[in-house]
C-alpha cells in the first residue's frame, strides 16, 4: 500500500476513533482516555512526530539550497537569464502567497474553533519587518542553525553556495560531500515520512477527541479552500503571465503541459519530475535546451508557488483555530518566509510541511498546529507539486522567449513532440 493510502486510513482510523471520544464524552477530564490516551499516548506520538519534522529543517534547507545553486554549475548562469528567472520565480512566488492569504483570510476558514494549544506557545507578535530584514544577516550562522533562525540560514547557505561555485574546481570534494549530505536529508525525509500514518493517526484521534465534529467541518473548509487557490493560481494567475510577459497562447500551455503535472501528481516529487518538465519545455513547447537545462533545476529547487500557496492559507487556517490574530506585519513575515520557505524546500514528497513549522514559528504559532491538517496534506501535496512545475515551465517560456531561444513553430504545433511524456 503506497504511503498516500496508507495516511488516508490513518486518517480515516483518527477521526472514527476521535469522533467515538468525542461523541460518547470519555474525553472528559479527568477520565483515563483524556489522561492516557487523548493527552497521553495520541500526544506524546504526534509531538514526537512534529519534532522529527522540525529537526529536518535546519540540514534540510541548508544542504538543499546549497546544492541548489551548486547546481547552476557556472556563475556567469547567473548573469543575466539567471537574474531574469530569480526575479520571476520570486514574483510568481510572492504573487501566489499574496492571494493565498487574501483569500483564506477573506473567507475566515478556521474562525470560531477557540482551540488551545497543549504546547505553552504564547502567540508571540511578529517581530517588526525592519528587525526580520536586518537578521536576515546572520552575526553567528551556528547560532542561528542552533535556534532554527530560518531566513539567516537561507541567507548563509546561498552565500555559502555561490562562494563554493567562485572557488571552483578546488571545492570539488566539498561539492561533492555536500551533494552526498543532501542525498542523505532527502532519505531521511522518507524514513520520518513512513512514520506519517501512524502520527496522522494520534494527532487526527487527538484533535477531533478535542474539538469534535467542527474541525472536520472547518478541515474540509481548509482542503477546499487551498485546493481552489491552487486552481485559481494555475489557471489564471500563471496563464496571465504567460499571455502578458510573452505572448504564448496560455490554451496550449495547458494542453501541452497536462501529462507532465500529472507526472508531480503522482510523484509528490519535482525534482523527480525535472527529467519529464525538461523533455516537455524543450520538445512540446519549443524552449531551447540551453535555457532550460538551467530553469527548470533552479526552478525545481527554489521556486514552489503551490508550497507557498499551501503554508498561506495554512497559515491563516490555524491562526484562526487558535484565535491569535497575526495582523498586516504578521502577514507580511509570512509572505517573506513563505517565498524564502519554498527556496529552500526541496522538490521531494512532504518538505512543504516541514518548512510550515519554521513559518509558523516566525510568526508565532502553535507547531502541533500542523497535527491538524497532516493527514490531508500527503493529498494535497500531489496537487501543489504540479502547480510547482506548471510555475517552473512558465517562467522558463517566458525568460526562453524574452531571450529568442523559444521556437514558436514547436510552441504552436499540436503535435509536436507527441511522443514524449
Ligand atoms: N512535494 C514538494 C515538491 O516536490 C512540494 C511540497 O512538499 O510542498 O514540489
Amino acid at each position: 500500500m503506497s504511503t498516500t493510502m496508507k495516511v488516508l486510513l490513518g486518517m480515516a482510523l483518527g477521526i472514527s476513533v476521535g469522533l467515538v471520544i468525542n461523541l460518547t464524552g470519555l474525553n472528559a477530564s479527568g477520565t483515563w482516555v483524556n489522561q492516557y490516551l487523548t493527552n497521553g499516548l495520541f500526544h506524546i506520538v504526534g509531538s514526537m512526530f512534529v519534532n522529527a519534522l522540525k529537526m529536518l529543517v535546519v540540514p534540510l534547507v541548508f544542504f538543499s539550497l546549497v546544492c541548489g545553486v551548486c547546481g547552476i554549475g557556472d556563475i556567469k548562469l547567473l548573469g543575466r537569464i539567471g537574474s531574469k528567472a530569480f526575479v520571476l520565480y520570486l514574483m510568481t512566488t510572492a504573487i501566489a502567497i499574496a492571494s493565498a492569504l487574501f483569500i483564506a483570510s477573506g473567507l475566515g476558514i478556521g474562525e470560531g474553533m477557540n482551540a488551545v494549544a497543549n504546547s505553552n506557545f504564547s502567540g508571540k507578535a511578529a517581530p517588526p519587518l525592519s528587525s526580520v530584514i536586518i537578521n536576515i544577516v546572520p552575526s553567528n550562522p551556528i547560532s542561528a542553525m542552533a535556534k532554527g533562525e530560518m531566513l539567516p540560514v537561507i541567507f548563509f547557505s546561498i552565500v555559502f553556495g555561490i562562494s563554493l561555485l567562485m572557488v571552483g574546481k578546488k571545492a570539488d570534494s566539498v561539492s561533492s560531500f555536500i551533494e552526498a549530505l543532501n542525498e542523505i536529508m532527502m532519505k531521511m525525509v522518507n524514513v520520518i515520512m513512513a512514520v506519517a500514518p501512524y502520527a496522522v493517526f494520534c494527532l487526527i484521534a487527538k484533535a477531533i477527541a478535542n474539538l469534535g465534529l467542527d474541525l472536520l467541518e472547518q478541515l474540509l473548509g481548509y482542503v477546499l479552500v487551498l485546493i481552489g487557490v491552487l486552481m485559481f493560481h494555475l489557471f489564471v494567475t500563471l496563464q496571465i503571465i504567460l499571455k502578458l510577459m510573452s505572448g504564448l497562447n496560455p490554451l496550449t500551455f495547458i494542453k501541452k503541459m497536462r501529462s507532465t503535472q500529472v507526472f508531480a501528481f503522482s510523484t509528490s516529487s519535482s525534482n523527480a519530475t525535472i527529467p519529464v518538465t525538461l523533455r516537455t519545455v524543450t520538445d512540446r513547447l519549443g524552449v531551447n535546451n540551453s535555457v532550460a537545462s538551467f530553469t527548470v533545476p533552479f526552478g525545481a529547487t527554489i521556486n514552489m508557488d503551490g508550497t507557498a500557496i499551501m503554508q498561506g492559507v495554512a497559515t491563516v487556517f490555524i491562526a484562526n483555530i487558535y484565535n491569535v490574530d497575526l495582523g498586516m506585519m504578521g502577514y507580511l513575515t509570512v509572505i517573506l518566509m513563505s517565498v524564502l520557505a519554498s527556496i529552500g524546500t526541496a522538490g521531494v514528497p512532504g518538505v512543504g510541511l516541514i518548512m510550515l513549522s519554521m513559518v509558523f514559528a516566525q510568526v508565532g504559532l502553535p507547531i502541533e498546529g500542523i497535527g491538524l491538517i497532516l493527514g490531508v496534506d500527503r493529498l494535497l501535496d500531489m496537487i501543489r507539486t504540479a502547480v510547482n512545475i506548471s510555475g517552473d515551465a512558465v517562467v522558463t517560456a517566458v525568460v526562453a522567449k524574452s531571450e529568442g531561444q523559444l521556437d514558436e513553430s514547436i510552441y504552436n504545433d499540436p503535435n509536436a513532440g507527441n511522443d514524449t511524456a
